[in-house]
């Protein structure tokens, strides 16, 4: 079932013996963190900790701040309602094989699988809980017990944001989880990097700001080429442009925190840039989203949202952002990023603000990379069918280390397979990708390091590459360009030049081992 909003959510956390209230006065600068920390890393009895609601944040009586909601493996399978995130690989292994149907029966069997899908669009209602607080004069970021996570951090930020612009061209929407520097009362930093659709949102506009709509210049003189290849070195930060020549104008951005569990997810989800994340979260909650019109933008957010923040970007504004103790367990660089300007805040009642911390693995977004590592499977399928399962370690911190098996029918394929998976969206940013035999089971690091490692000629079977790099990454030669490896541990063939013999792994005979089952007990070992 859906949970209706994200207290739903906490009711059923909190009945489930999933969540813990804190009524201990703790500081949102630091203190929260340090507790979250020692809660994502516990062990017994269970792993991850439960969530944890402060109901007691120095300076801002009265709010309420909710972290850790997604922080193992059983909360995540409950945030999407589900008691094994395979199983929602299996219903979209089911939508990808619908056949064509064959007479009449067929097409009726297809009824109810065809009245599920209308559930995952979102529909637009008149007003929502959202909107029980409306300001758009008075109104301050600071008012939110928004955490310092990191004594290096350059500020407080916002970290479970889901950021949703619309595209230019498409009017299409897209939800995308940035985190957000808080500057002052009311400006924050947008930290969408340059590869996510959030960004390319903001460099169509500024494309449309410099070309016009005809893809004619508008400043005299400049080539339509060139004024489009500054716009994009302008949006990385690198514009050739003087100051009074860059494009002028605001493109609208809303930000909702604290919606359901499913919607929030969905923010982080690599879906394709054309698909809308509402719909992806409609497919995972299995009910329609319910989307109210914002009060001062052309755009739509959660009805559900605990706080809605309204605003622009200025497309000729760029500032500093971070340093920010981030998911690779090191504080990110300082860059330039777009800037968001507050103009309007929407909230419930006593809004519960949601929120999360990065840091060394494991923690909260370590589960949500499961998630998605899951859920991706089917799709990643879809385009590299050789693809029999896929593993990213946590310590992995997503886009470090892919392992993957494949199913190995002609020779070369595990290249194949790793600049396949260079070029599938996101995976992009993968800085090394192991390649092994349908045989080894992916998740076992030990079995994966025996069987690799003995596998490789390293000189032979190691393919560097260059190309575009995770933003986070400290060790490429540049910002966000650099080299990644893939290392073919498939056994090799003779096809593949490979002449000498290839041993077999060792086995015991089944009659032996049937052998010394009969007698094991005699043996008095155990
Ligand atoms: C807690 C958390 C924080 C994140 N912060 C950022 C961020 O600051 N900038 C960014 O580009 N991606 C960030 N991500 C990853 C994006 O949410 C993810 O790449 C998502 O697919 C982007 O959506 P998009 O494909 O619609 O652009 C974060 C993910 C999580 C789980
Ligand atoms: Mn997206």
């Amino acid at each position: 079932m859906a949970y209706k909003d994200l207290r739903d959510w906490i009711g059923t956390l909190e009945r489930s013996g999933e969540l813990k209230r804190i009524r201990t006065e703790v500081d949102p600068i630091l203190e929260v963190t340090e507790i979250a920390d020692r809660v994502s890393k516990a062990k017994d009895p269970k792993p991850g900790g439960p969530a944890l609601l402060f109901e007691n944040l120095k300076g801002h009586s009265g709010s309420k701040l909710l972290i850790n909601q997604f922080g193992s493996e059983r909360r995540m399978q409950m945030a999407l309602g589900v008691g094994s995130l395979d199983e929602i690989a299996e219903r979209i292994r089911e939508l990808l094989n619908m056949k064509s149907p064959e007479g009449f029966l067929e097409k009726l069997k297809m009824l109810p699988m065809l009245a599920e899908m209308g559930k995952f669009f979102p529909k637009t209602v008149p007003t929502g809980p959202c909107k029980e607080v409306i300001k758009k004069d008075k109104f301050s970021l600071l008012d939110f017990p928004i955490l310092k996570c990191w004594p290096q951090d350059g500020g407080r930020f916002i970290t479970l944001p889901c950021v949703i612009t619309r595209d230019p061209r498409t009017g299409k929407r897209n939800v995308g989880m940035y985190r957000m520097q808080i500057y002052d009362e009311r400006t924050t930093g947008m930290h969408w990097q340059r590869q996510k659709v959030a960004a390319e949102h903001y460099r169509e506009r500024l494309r449309m700001a410099a070309l016009g709509p005809d893809s004619e210049p508008l400043s005299a003189g400049r080539a339509p080429l060139a004024a489009a290849v500054d716009i994009m070195a302008r949006s990385s930060g690198g514009s050739m442009l003087p100051e009074g020549d860059r494009p002028r104008g605001k493109m609208g951005v809303a930000v909702a925190i604290g919606t359901d569990p499913a919607l929030t997810f969905s923010a982080i989800v690599p879906a394709p840039p054309d698909v809308e994340e509402f719909i992806v979260a409609g497919f995972l909650r299995q009910e329609p989203v319910e989307l109210v019109k914002c009060e001062t933008l052309d755009l739509e957010v959660p009805a559900n949202s605990e706080i809605v923040l309204e605003g622009y970007v200025e497309l000729d504004e760029l500032r500093r952002e971070g340093p920010f103790g981030d998911h690779t367990g090191f504080y990110t660089l300082e860059d330039d990023y777009p800037v968001f300007h507050v103009t309007c805040i929407t909230h419930r009642k006593d809004p519960i603000y949601a929120t999360t911390i990065v840091g060394k693995p494991p923690m909260e977004d370590g589960w949500m990379g499961k998630a998605v590592e899951r859920i991706f499977l089917p799709l990643m399928k879809l385009t590299i069918p050789e693809i029999v399962d896929v593993n990213l370690p946590l310590e992995g911190v997503f886009h470090n280390l892919m392992i993957v098996s494949i199913r190995k029918s002609y020779p070369g394929q595990a290249r194949k397979v790793m600049h396949g998976i260079w070029s599938l969206g996101q995976a992009m940013f993968t800085k090394c990708i192991i390649l092994v035999d349908e045989d080894v089971n992916v998740h076992d690091i030990g079995e994966v390091t025996l069987k690799a490692l003995n596998n490789i000629d390293p000189e032979r079977d190691i393919q560097f590459t260059l190309g575009p790099i995770d933003s986070l990454d400290h060790a490429s030669r540049l910002p966000n360009y650099g080299s990644k490896m893939g290392i073919d541990a498939t056994r090799k063939w003779s096809t593949e030049g490979f002449t000498r013999p290839w041993p077999d792994e060792i086995t015991m005979d089944a009659r032996v081992k049937a052998v010394i089952d009969k007698k094991w007990k005699s043996l008095g070992i155990e």
